[in-house]
């Protein structure tokens, strides 16, 4: 069998001071924190499209990688090759996790059957080369947006016959996922959106999307698939206005419509920043929510206005984001999926290691610093004492629902002048850079 990455050997753990770009500095698998080994708290996962599918063309210039796996005469041979390529970089990497969108692994064919018979094919494969690497799926997905049908988007196309192409593309997707154990399956919005109002019945393409989901939650009890399904929010891009725009807009759409019991948050760091909000606003929004399912990690570029889908370097970043997480009791079923890509310069297939090593390593990085900052109860004891006005006499009676407007009324006129706390928010991340920085 051929070997695709015969430069790189199993990545070790080397410790902070170590020189060698292809080893850990900081992602010891095995390193305890609270009592738990890193790669537990952590269940990173390879995202199939960016890393083994993607060329890295973009709207100006052809696709620069070197992909020696796209061999073959055929485009199943080609995908089969991938797929070998992509287990032989997880289990160098010795990530335990993977994602993919049905179409990353095999081609489409003239039809439904021909192309569900092609995933099938190469799906075979892919449950072999599980076994074989112990492996595993940490979600499937459906790519719902890149073939021309779905112009006007696919649950919400203003077409039922889309809707209904794209409901057996789905249907087909959590079978494979099914099949594979998956933890769970994800649903970004693709195309669900709008460019224009002049052409789009928000209300109905809304109540549409609904409908597909109960489908899909119908389905799932029918086939027997028990992973958690996952909303993953994004503002725009591709479209200029996405529905599921973020995590709090995802909550509410799905109380709206019954379904928040059978949906979590798969929050991506890069589309917090395109919404507005910080990776951490999502994360604790979700974790005060019950919605806290997994995480595309990733990061976006303060420059830039899109999705750039860069690898997570940012240690602060990873570090809130693991500070998050640890209060959410970790991340099971769900990981931390790097949906990254390597730069369009870095072509070179030793690249999607480097890339992959400096997210590990700053998430490990993270989760060390978070787990400090946790022990020691630097924020949650100062959040506590914050607020301990809630705990007794007046604002204990507000927060049990036991004051009315009058009560307050009479209590605010004995009170005299209040004396306000300062939120010393300088002091607060100067600790934060002595946490960070400290080794
Ligand atoms: C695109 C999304 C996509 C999903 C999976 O912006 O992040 O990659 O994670 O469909
Ligand atoms: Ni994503
Ligand atoms: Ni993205």
């Amino acid at each position: 069998m051929n070997e695709y990455f015969p430069e790189v050997e199993k990545i070790e753990y080397k410790g902070p001071q170590s020189d060698d770009p292809l080893s850990f500095r900081y992602y010891d698998p095995d390193g305890e924190i609270d009592g738990k080994p890193m790669s537990e708290h952590l269940r990173f996962s390879v995202a199939y499209w960016h890393t083994f599918a993607s060329e890295s063309s973009d709207p100006f210039g052809a696709g620069t990688r070197e992909r020696p796996w796209e061999e073959g005469d055929t485009p199943m041979e080609r995908a089969k090759n991938r797929a070998r390529a992509a287990f032989e970089f997880m289990d160098k990497l010795g990530v335990e996790y993977f994602c993919f969108h049905d179409r990353d692994v095999a081609p489409a064919g003239d039809s439904l059957e021909e192309t569900n018979r092609n995933l099938d094919e190469v799906v075979d494969l892919i449950e072999e080369l599980m076994e074989e690497t112990g492996i595993k799926l940490l979600w499937g997905t459906a790519n719902l947006f890149e073939h021309p049908r779905y112009a006007n988007g696919a649950a919400t196309s203003p077409n039922a016959d889309v809707f209904a192409h794209a409901a057996a593309q789905v249907k087909k997707a959590m079978e494979v996922a099914n099949r594979l154990g998956a933890c769970g399956y994800v649903f970004w919005g693709g195309r669900e959106g709008y460019e224009t109002l002049l052409n789009t019945d928000l209300g109905l393409e809304m109540d549409n999307e609904a409908r597909f989901l109960e489908m899909a939650v119908d389905h799932a009890e029918k086939i027997g698939f028990d992973g958690q399904f996952l909303i993953e929010p994004k503002p725009k891009e591709p479209t200029k206005h996405q529905y599921d725009f973020d995590v709090e807009h995802a909550h509410a759409f799905l109380q709206k419509y019954g379904l928040e019991d059978f949906f979590k948050a798969n929050i991506e760091a890069n589309h917090a920043t395109l919404a507005g909000h910080t990776f951490q606003h999502e994360l604790n929004y979700a974790r005060q929510n019950d919605m806290l399912g997994s995480v595309d990690a990733n990061q976006g570029d303060k420059l830039l206005g899109w999705d750039t889908d860069q690898f997570p370097t940012d240690v602060y970043s990873t570090t809130l984001a693991m500070y998050e997480i640890l209060q959410a009791r970790g991340l099971k079923p769900g990981g931390l999926n790097f949906d990254a890509k390597v730069r369009r310069p870095s072509f070179k297939p030793v690249d999607l290691f480097y890339g992959h090593i400096a997210g590990m390593d700053a998430f490990a990085r993270g989760l060390e610093v978070a787990g400090r900052l946790l022990d020691d109860g630097v924020f949650t004891d100062l959040l506590a004492d914050r607020y301990s006005s809630y705990n007794s006499g007046i604002g204990r009676k507000i927060v049990e629902g036991e004051a009315d407007f009058s009560e307050l009324d009479e209590y605010a006129k004995d009170r005299g002048e209040i004396v306000v706390e300062s939120g010393a928010q300088e002091k607060l991340e100067s600790i934060l850079n002595q946490y960070v920085l400290e080794t």
